[in-house]
């Protein structure tokens, strides 16, 4: 192969933009040697503008040498100091346990008479969930920090026992598992299947909290078949299903419908017609329309609203918006508008030229960079959790999960302000999809899969967790000066650990980015389709218009986190470090300003008792919290301690009274709450919440029952969220600059200085004796010379979807 003809096969390629260009670029780095030269020209005027190629070519060669191939970036390999004890089970390890399950026969002789998920409906009796429970914490510390035996293992089973009378859900502990759990047999005499219960602030989940499935009978008998891919329509649910006030016994299943046009973007697309429907029974051919509303008026029946359409005294609604030509496709993501200047260019992209500088543990999914280090797991509810977080050796954090998305709707329609979205319910691990490498993370991103267990059957999602590490664009600290050592800088590089969620309309981003000053960001960010709604007048104060009929409505998104935090050990408390306004005299100031001062002061309060724990950010964020240990102190004798310091949009929900989230949302009315860290307290919220708003499995407000917050493990709950007031912008699709919220974790007093100053990645600048030059102590570290790798495409032939 010789360079010339190869150049010829490229200059008509490089005319046809992007894709063709990558895939050449792609071709030569595998040619090799021979081919270098032109790959070193294509990759140095790839970027440029096409009318100069020849120059470009020729100026470069004569100007540099070849470099080599950049080394392998790929992330060195490390083994975890202990197995991941929180990682889920593998296929064969679930296989066993479903095995096990079938074959289970109580003391009676009795089994549990399962049907095989995918096809139970809601009267059998199916497995729902199969997940590993985590240990308890205190085997596990054991385990990690005294050399104990590793904990033993037990699955959580979760049974739909819509077989039984009267049905239920069912939560078991099944275990201990064999330490191949692959090899579980019935025959061991030690493994039982034990009710867990201990875990929830209820003792029975009602079947009513069951997510049901629209059964096709029901769609062609009320909505005359207004659903399926050949229907101009389609129908979309509300939530919070079932109204309990604070009845523990509640019976009731109701939902409302509306139809959206099906058509692509059709979450933006809803009709003005309403539907009210009980789905109480467990036979479908029970359910039944309670009553419909079309244009603000309602009806009993089908036939009253047919009736009124052929008696000519229906109300008629504005018809749906009709797209103008050329713009049908307004809620699909095909480019529009005009070409903006040097767009036809690829953007920068990031490239670690000395390789990762990341260690990873595949089969333990245990990462470290730059003095961290830490666990992932994997679950249906939430998806990815993180363990064992360390900094410098030092357990930071022993925990770090979301717990719940909530998303809770206004409108003037019996649809929107009706909407109580929990997304746990649905399952955001479930919902938890392959990555657009180049797009959702860089091109150069580790990626680890995940595996869930669950109705749907075993979900291996192969690209479904990516790590990078990123330039934040910014120093982390610097200064100009001019006495020796003063002026520099550290450089800002973070390690990013991401998972993108679709739950429906919506997207989101889960991010935790670890910084070298030993700063975790947890950040949630959101995009996807707005939940749309008809637009009429009466629509004005509970949404945005988007197109002539529809709107965006009125909403508030909550995150709650889970951080269970281990500051120097166990034992720790909660600081309240306040501002305050004081007036002091001071005898040195008696002039022109008088002898008084007005000035801040710094309160510094301990908040000892649970009750006391339900808390707000001040006003004006004048102060933070701090969870620290009393009795480890740092050289300038103050408390250890990490801060939780309120980044973007770290709100609480709007809405306290509503009925729809009387005791299920507990965790997301105040910003945050600090409380004693228990194994039977691991979660602010249950897959079943959503649907048991009175009575839910899991109300936050019972693990806040006085107990004492000195010296004791605690575990702050912490909320992200954003009040979404929709724009026209939101349309097709919401933005994640905006729709974004964090939370920074943050040394206060942890450390005796900032231990970000280890970096090597730093210079250090003096100002040169007359008559020398500048210079700067890099520490020897220099970006390589070299050809990189080229970008990974998007692997769309191995694109997962379901
Ligand atoms: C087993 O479940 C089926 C429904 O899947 C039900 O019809 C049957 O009565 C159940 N058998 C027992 C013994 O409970
Ligand atoms: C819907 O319910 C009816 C009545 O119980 C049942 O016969 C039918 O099989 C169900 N259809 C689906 C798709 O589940
Ligand atoms: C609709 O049903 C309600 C409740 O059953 C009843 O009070 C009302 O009169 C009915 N309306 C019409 C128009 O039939
Ligand atoms: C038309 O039908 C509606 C719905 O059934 C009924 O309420 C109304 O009385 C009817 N009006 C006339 C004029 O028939
Ligand atoms: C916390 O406060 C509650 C309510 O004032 C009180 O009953 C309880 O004893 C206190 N707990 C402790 C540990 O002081
Ligand atoms: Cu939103």
């Amino acid at each position: 192969m010789s360079v010339l003809p190869h150049k010829e096969a490229l200059s008509p390629g490089l005319t046809d933009g992007r894709q063709t260009l990558s895939v050449k670029t792609r071709k030569l780095v595998i040619f090799g040697a021979l081919a270098a030269a032109a790959g070193f020209l294509l990759f140095k005027i790839a970027p440029a503008s096409l009318p100069s190629l020849n120059n470009s070519l020729t100026n470069s060669v004569s100007r540099h040498s070849i470099p080599a191939q950049c080394a392998d970036t790929s992330p060195i390999s490390t083994t975890a100091p202990r197995h991941n004890v929180w990682k889920n089970f593998d296929v064969e390890e679930a296989t066993a346990i479903r095995e096990w399950l079938w074959a289970y026969k109580d003391l009676n002789g009795l089994g549990l008479n399962l049907t095989t998920s995918m096809a139970a409906t809601d009267l059998d009796n199916s497995i729902i969930l199969i997940e590993n429970f985590p240990p308890p914490k205190a085997d596990v510390l054991g385990y990690f920090d005294r050399d104990g035996a590793s904990p033993q293992r037990f699955a959580q089973v979760v049974l739909a026992l819509g077989a039984a009378s009267p049905p239920s859900f069912e939560n078991y502990l099944l275990g201990p598992l064999p330490e191949v759990i692959s090899k579980l047999s019935l025959g061991d005499a030690s493994i039982e299947l034990k009710p867990l219960r201990h875990i929830y602030t209820r003792p029975d989940v009602p079947y009513t909290a069951r997510l049901y499935t629209l059964n096709g009978t029901f769609t062609e008998r009320f909505l005359s078949g207004a659903s399926g891919p050949h229907s101009t329509t389609q129908p979309r649910i509300s939530s919070a299903v079932v109204y309990t006030g604070a009845e523990i016994h509640s019976r009731i299943l109701r939902q409302w419908f509306q139809l959206k046009k099906n058509v692509p973007g059709s979450y933006l697309m809803t009709l003005d017609m309403y539907f009210y429907v009980d789905f109480t029974s467990m036979d479908p051919s029970e359910w039944y329309l309670i009553r419909m509303v079309y244009n603000r008026q309602v009806f009993n029946t089908t036939e009253d609203f047919l009736e009124a359409y052929l008696n000519g005294t229906l109300k008629r609604s504005n018809l749906p918006d009709v797209p103008s030509s050329g713009e049908e496709a307004w809620a699909g993501r095909e480019r529009r508008g005009h070409k903006r200047d040097l767009d036809e260019r690829a953007g920068p992209r990031q490239v670690s030229f000395n390789g990762a500088r990341y260690r990873v543990d595949k089969d333990n999914q245990w990462i470290t960079w730059m003095g961290w280090s830490f666990y992932l797991s994997f679950g249906r509810d939430m998806g990815m959790s993180l363990w064992d977080v360390r900094f410098r050796g030092e357990r930071i954090l022993y925990e770090i999960s979301p717990q719940e998305a909530l998303g809770v709707y206004s409108g003037s329609d019996p649809h929107q302000a009706s909407t109580v979205f929990l997304d746990r319910g649905f399952g955001m691990g479930i919902a938890t999809r392959a990555l657009i490498v180049g797009y959702d993370c860089p091109y150069d991103s580790l990626l680890l899969p995940a595996t869930t267990h669950s109705v749907i059957g075993t979900l291996q999602q192969k690209d479904a967790i990516c790590v990078f590490e990123r330039d934040s664009g910014k120093p982390l600290s610097r200064h100009t000066g001019y006495l020796k050592g003063e002026m520099g800088a550290v450089k800002g590089y973070e390690l990013v650990v991401r998972t993108i969620s679709t739950v429906g309309n919506y997207d989101y981003l889960f991010d935790y980015t670890f910084q070298l000053d030993g700063t975790l960001e947890v950040r949630v960010s959101a995009s996807g389709y707005l939940q749309g709604a008809w637009w009429d007048d009466t629509e004005m104060s509970y949404g945005t218009k988007i197109r002539d009929t529809y709107m965006g409505s009125i909403h508030d998104h909550i995150i709650n986190y889970k951080f269970d935090f281990d500051i120097a050990g166990t034992r720790n408390s909660l600081m309240a470090i306040s501002l305050e306004n004081e007036v002091v005299e001071q005898p040195w100031f008696e002039d022109d300003w008088g002898q008084d001062v007005h000035q801040q002061k710094i309160v510094r309060t301990m908040i000892r008792n649970e009750s006391d724990a339900l808390l707000d950010y001040p006003k004006n964020y004048e102060g933070v919290y701090a969870i620290i240990n009393e009795e480890e102190l740092n050289r300038w004798g103050y408390p250890r301690g990490y801060a939780i310091h309120p980044g973007i949009s770290p709100i609480h929900l709007t809405n306290l009274d509503s009925k729809r989230t009387k005791n299920n949302v507990n965790f997301a009315k105040h910003h945050l709450a600090v409380s004693r860290r228990k194994d039977s307290e691991p979660s602010s919220s249950s897959m079943w919440n959503v649907n048991l708003p009175g009575a839910p499995p899991v109300d936050f407000y019972e693990f806040f029952d006085g107990e004492s917050l000195e010296q004791e493990d605690l575990t702050a709950w912490v909320n992200l969220g954003m009040h979404h007031i929709p724009r026209a912008e939101d349309s097709p699709m919401t933005l994640t600059n905006i729709a974004t919220s964090s939370v920074l974790l943050t040394p206060f007093n942890f450390n005796d200085w900032d231990p970000a100053m280890e970096s090597m990645n730093a210079i250090v600048i003096n100002v040169p004796e007359p008559g020398q030059t500048w210079a700067g102590n890099e520490n020897g570290v220099e970006i390589e010379y070299c050809l990189p790798a080229s970008c990974r495409q998007v692997q769309l032939q191995s694109f997962e979807y379901f």
